[in-house]
């Protein structure tokens, strides 16, 4: 028996893995970050056997309280992914598992690999709507790539999606996925109207770096994108400084920054009302959207998210209030679960892949609530 991790998104160290009913483990930190929280590996052991993997001391992970109610993922074939018997004893993440073949991948949600990410660029590419456009290149190196989707033009409205700015979130990069394939579909009324009337701007992942890497939050040196918005800069958060840049150059009418969330087990969205230029053109845009999305998909609801800021309380270093508030446009954070939809459970899977990609397709359909009224 034996675990390994050395592959794209891995993540674990192995303390000690003798016994089957007692392998020890622990997740690593991101690079030069005290951060952490995902994890992915791989088991080599025998099928039909009891095995318990102790992940030890994530009571000091980024998000301690996300473990409550929390089922690690696991995947025999690495497509199919459902949620094993995982419980939290306030230091521990203890997984309990009879696998029913000799090797099984486990990780803290769907991944979305960076070999799936290249083949999405150039699925994408196929169809006479997109351009992609490299930006530049990340710590490691990797392109930093945006796909144009749609002509601009004058009468054009711009909306921009940018996501997985904190690579652990790999449900946002599904969430991607799931709105490409619908905004690219010749016979969806949606997408054509959507592109009649607005370009759209789309980073897939804006931290490569990041998610091969394994990490939760931070890109190869460390730093989280999502506090760089106000001053970005080559040396530290070239992922922000290029996309920026860019937003800059186009303008933003609209923006939805695509993340996940460790401990609120339903989607929502974040928006800009601390922000010091917040106003009633705003809030009404921000109704009218949340509106839309409540009509579009039961996935989505407006009960549960994070506190409202403060009127000019806002985090300008954050993505979507920086946005907002440099463009004085709708700009949202839209966040998915971890854990499950509690509003529309399902035990097997919890939150997927799937249910992300359906999310994504399904919030065109708000995006075309607002688009002619954005300006
Ligand atoms: C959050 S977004 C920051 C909080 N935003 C608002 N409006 N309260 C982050 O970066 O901490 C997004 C995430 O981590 O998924
Ligand atoms: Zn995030």
């Amino acid at each position: 028996m034996f675990i390994s991790s050395h592959f794209d998104s891995g993540n674990i160290e192995v303390i000690s893995a003798q016994q089957a009913d007692d392998i020890r483990l622990r997740i690593r930190k991101d690079n030069q970050s005290e951060f952490f929280q995902w994890f992915h590996f791989k088991l080599y052991s025998e099928a039909d056997v009891a095995h318990r993997m102790v992940i030890e001391g994530v009571d000091k992970a980024a998000y301690p309280d996300a473990w409550e109610g929390y089922q690690a993922m696991a995947s025999y074939d690495r497509e199919h992914w459902f949620r094993v018997d995982t419980c939290f004893d306030g230091k521990n993440l203890i997984i309990d598992h009879v696998p029913e073949q000799e090797t099984v991948f486990y990780a803290y949600f769907v991944p979305y690999s960076y070999e799936r990410h290249l083949d999405l660029l150039q699925a994408a590419q196929q169809s006479s709507w997109v351009e992609q456009q490299v930006l530049g290149q990340t710590l490691d190196g990797r392109d930093m790539t945006l796909l144009q989707v749609g002509e601009p033009g004058a009468d054009k409205k711009v909306v921009w999606i940018t996501a997985r700015q904190h690579p652990g979130e790999s449900m946002a990069e599904w969430y991607v996925e799931g709105m490409l394939k619908r905004l690219l579909d010749d016979d969806d009324g949606v997408a054509r109207l959507l592109l009649d009337k607005a370009v759209f701007y789309i980073v897939p992942n804006m931290n490569p770096d990041g998610s091969v890497r394994g990490h939760l939050r931070t890109n190869a040196k460390g730093v989280n994108l999502n506090r760089e918005w106000q001053s970005p800069s080559m040396e530290n958060s070239p992922e922000v400084y290029l996309v920026r840049e860019r937003m800059l150059q186009t303008g933003v009418d609209m923006h939805l920054d695509i993340h996940g969330d460790e401990a609120i087990p339903y989607n929502f969205v974040a928006g800009c009302e601390g922000n010091p230029s917040y106003s009633e053109r705003i809030e009404g845009l921000e109704e009218a959207f949340k509106q839309a999305l409540l009509h579009a998909t039961p996935e989505f609801q407006v009960e549960h998210g994070y506190p409202r800021d403060e009127p000019g309380q806002a985090n300008l270093t954050v993505c979507s209030a920086n946005v907002g508030e440099t463009f004085d446009c709708l700009a949202f954070t839209v966040e998915m679960p971890f854990k499950d939809n509690d509003g529309v459970a399902n035990p097997l899977t919890g939150w997927s892949d799937i249910r992300s990609q359906q999310f994504g397709h399904d919030s065109l359909a708000a995006v075309l609530a607002v688009v002619d009224k954005l300006r």
